[in-house]
């Protein structure tokens, strides 16, 4: 009888000590927002949390999230393993929302306080004077308003301003806010240095179908390698976190973050948007970074769309290869939309350091609408300002869309070691300044020019291709350069051959200087029509293999000028 007992007992300890050996293979847990983390995490009875599932997942488990509300942080610190990927997925087709705030919707979460005047009931919103809620938002953030600096500046319906002696909102109100909007959200603070609400600190993780909104600084930090993030959003946040030294102050609140040394990290199919910061960023002091994936996502409202700064602690031992900024849209990116945001950047800022050593970095196929700026803040000038702004490196920009920006559609500029790649087979047209610009601190090895359509861009004061420096080994082909608004191309540097600049002068034996004859600019349609005299007058040893619609090189009589084959 001892005997037995004592065998039985050993199993319990074995059971209760090494849960995983007796997983006969991967399992499913579900999430619910009605569910009990005391349960087992069963279709029937679901967790609560979804931090509970990811305490529990094992490597090759499905955790299901039923759609709901989920207002906890997350931290995924269990990984999977080399195919058997731990995967958090929305059941079915269920919306599953992250949101890191506090509702403020029922006539009771507020108090008035004089004529107009109204403040939150809870008084627990305290921060520092470095971090505060940016933006309140109302109705699923169909309205909003950000931070007014003082009570006297409440002056309509919805401004407000965070009391921060209080921990308390003060809002302008013509009645209870409750009864002016359906719905209030104000952002709640991380409770800790690293502002997320999402912290992917584990390996072979894809996270598939899920909101994040609402973040106060930033949305999603991934530090582990082989993670995935897709057919997500992450809206509506940043903007808490504030470095008030610099002139203007900063108010710092990515989407994304991938951080320091990482590699295999895929983001596609997302949209993200409405971030003062950052949307997307790699980055970090030091390390290595590689296989980075930004894809196939919608980008817009924000001050950078994706920002790789990346390689701050200057070392031998940092290095940037493989990443990769592929069929994205970006729209409406580079104006920070606070009031006083100091920094005005664009859609893909990738600035490696002195020392980050860079290989294969491809930013194609992707389409710019209206990025950029040329805003001044606080009467000074914030930096670089194009829809892509390069500051060296490895970099090769192919098959882009770029166009109706306020400033630069490429800007090339020196942030601590030359440019070495390519710009090939872009459409550059209908922005307000240069569509292509290598500044004049721009440094240059080996890079190539080719094959580009740069229509229209400029004004009086910045012309439609500014050439600025540049080694004479930079090799340009193939380009039509055509300006009816300003000076077609004005170049200082470079090996010119086979380019089609109109009006004006061509540089180089093969060149030509005549109306390219596109099908219809009016409509934006800058393919070439059958009389064009850039058919068959490119140089086929430079063009490359496909045009800008993927037709193969050369065609027709030859090899043409510009983006599109014929
Ligand atoms: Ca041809």
């Amino acid at each position: 009888m001892d005997h037995i007992r004592i065998i039985r007992i050993s199993c319990c300890v074995v059971i209760a000590t090494c849960p995983a050996m007796f997983r006969a293979q991967a399992a499913e847990l579900y999430v619910s927002a009605s569910g009990n983390d005391a349960f087992l995490g069963t279709i029937e009875h679901p967790f609560r949390t979804i931090q509970r599932a990811a305490d529990a997942a094992r490597p090759g488990d499905t955790v299901l999230i039923r759609g709901g509300v989920y207002r906890k942080r997350v931290f995924i610190l269990n990984s999977g393993e080399p195919d058997r990927a731990i995967t958090y997925r929305r059941f079915g087709e269920e919306d599953v929302r992250i949101w890191y705030s506090k509702d403020v919707s029922a006539a009771e979460d507020w108090i008035e306080m004089g004529t107009n005047r109204w403040r939150t009931a809870d008084g627990s919103f305290a921060r520092t004077v470095n971090h505060d809620v940016a933006t309140i938002w109302h109705d699923d953030a169909s309205n909003w308003r950000y931070k007014k600096k003082q009570p006297e500046d409440l002056q309509t319906q919805w401004d407000f301003w965070h009391n921060l002696e209080q921990g308390r909102i003060e809002v302008y109100s013509e009645g209870n806010p409750a009864a002016k909007a359906e719905h209030i959200e104000v952002p709640l603070d991380p409770p800790d240095p690293n502002q997320f609400v999402v912290t992917v600190t584990a390996s072979h993780i894809v996270l598939d179908g899920i909101s994040i909104k609402y973040a106060n600084v930033h949305g999603i930090q991934v530090k582990g390698d082989y993670v995935t993030f897709r057919n997500g959003r992450i809206t509506h946040g940043g903007g808490g976190n504030i470095s008030p030294n610099r002139k203007p102050p900063v108010r710092w609140g990515d989407g994304l973050d991938i951080w320091s040394s990482a590699h295999d990290v895929v983001f596609e199919n997302n949209v993200v948007g409405e971030f003062p910061d950052g949307g997307l960023t790699n980055q970090g002091f030091q390390g290595v970074q590689y296989n980075i994936y930004f894809r196939n996502s919608l980008i817009y409202n924000c001050t950078n769309g994706i920002h790789c700064w990346f390689g701050q602690n200057e070392s031998d031992e940092n290095e940037l290869h493989h990443i990769y900024y592929e069929g994205n849209t970006f729209r409406d990116i580079g104006r920070g939309w606070f009031e006083d945001q100091g920094v005005m950047q664009g859609a893909i800022q990738f600035n490696p350091r002195k020392g980050v050593a860079t290989s294969e970095i491809h930013i194609r196929g992707n389409t710019f609408i209206n990025c950029g700026t040329t805003r001044f803040t606080g009467g000074t000038w914030q930096g670089v300002n194009g829809a892509i702004n390069i500051g060296g490196g490895d970099v090769h920009i192919a098959n882009n869309r770029i166009y109706g920006g306020p400033s630069e559609g490429i800007h090339i500029h020196h942030n601590g070691q030359p440019w070495t790649g390519s710009i090939v087979n872009n459409l550059i047209y209908n922005n307000g300044w240069s569509g292509l610009r290598i500044h004049q601190n721009a440094t240059t090895d080996k890079a190539r020019v080719c094959n580009n359509t740069i229509v229209n861009n400029g004004d009086a004061e910045h012309p439609n291709v500014s050439v600025e420096n540049g080694s004479s080994t930079m090799l340009w082909r193939n380009n039509i350069f055509c300006s009816t608004r300003s000076s077609p191309l004005q170049c200082k540097a470079g090996d010119f051959d086979y380019n089609c600049v109109w009006p004006g002068g061509a540089t180089g034996r093969h060149s030509i200087s005549a109306d390219p004859r596109f099908v219809n600019p009016e409509d934006d349609d800058y393919r070439l029509s059958p009389g064009s005299p850039c058919l068959g007058s490119g140089d086929r040893t430079t063009a490359p293999a496909a045009d800008l619609e993927g037709r193969p090189r050369p065609a027709g009589r030859g090899a043409d000028m510009g983006a599109y084959e014929g």
